[in-house]
């Protein structure tokens, strides 16, 4: 298929530690809202770049509740842990199998790994964080397009470091590993403002949280891929 339509979203923070039922119902509603704009626009995939819980002690009842929640969309899920629910020991990822949801894919291995789906012409590549440190490189060794495929994606979650910039912050994401990268889009997780960043085959973008109103405001992307055409990113708003 020579087109394809992607939401794109990430940082719902489940069960975020306020330690108040209100707070856990925020981020139930700002889940509940994004998959709802995110069903009424029909994209043939949905990308999440990480960070569905605020932390690895979240509660069964609200990760059963969030696997039902992505269990009922009418469309694949290609998913990566964040930092909030790395893959340490005991992790939630460890615990509960995504990957037994017939629509789901979760990228938990470290070292990378690519998801086909072969009725879309999509491979998507992402790797599961252990450890949030400045040591982790998202974006390290990402492999080469796959041959025959359509569409290449990516997922990372981390720090955005802007050309020409340096951070000792944890999982820094260089720009220059973005506008190298050999995907047709890269979704990102982690800064919960949207940010655009053109790359030299497509483009890259940070989703924003649909639960954080933070930069243009609660949000989630959408883009439009076309052949040979810089992808359409559109990010919405809440
Ligand atoms: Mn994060």
């Amino acid at each position: 298929m020579n087109r394809l339509r992607l939401a794109h979203c990430s940082d719902i923070h489940l069960d975020s530690s306020g330690h108040r039922q209100a707070d856990r119902d925020t981020a139930r509603d700002g889940f509940v809202a994004v998959l709802a704009a995110i069903r009424a626009r029909a994209p043939d995939l949905m990308l999440f770049a990480g960070d569905l819980f605020d932390h690895n002690r979240a509660r069964p009842e609200t990760i059963e509740w969030a696997m039902a929640q992505l269990a009922a969309l009418p469309f694949p899920v290609v998913m990566i842990p964040g930092n909030h629910d790395c893959m340490e020991p005991g992790a939630i990822f460890h615990r509960y199998d995504f990957n037994s949801l017939p629509n789901v894919r979760n990228l938990s291995a470290a070292e990378g790994e690519v998801a086909h789906l072969q009725e879309l012409g999509v491979a998507v590549w992402g790797r599961g964080m252990v450890e949030h440190n400045a040591q982790n490189r998202p974006l390290a060794d990402i492999p080469p397009r796959p041959a025959g495929v359509q569409w290449y994606l990516g997922l990372g979650h981390g720090m955005f470091v802007p050309e020409g910039e340096q951070t000792d912050r944890s999982s820094p994401m260089p720009e220059a590993d973005m506008v190298a990268s050999p995907f047709d889009y890269l979704a990102l997780g982690h800064h919960h403002a949207a940010l655009e960043i053109p790359t030299a085959r497509g483009m890259a973008a940070f989703s924003g949280s649909p639960t954080d109103r933070i930069g243009r405001g609660a949000s989630y992307i959408m883009v439009e891929l076309a052949e040979g055409v810089t992808p359409v990113v559109e990010v919405l708003v809440l």
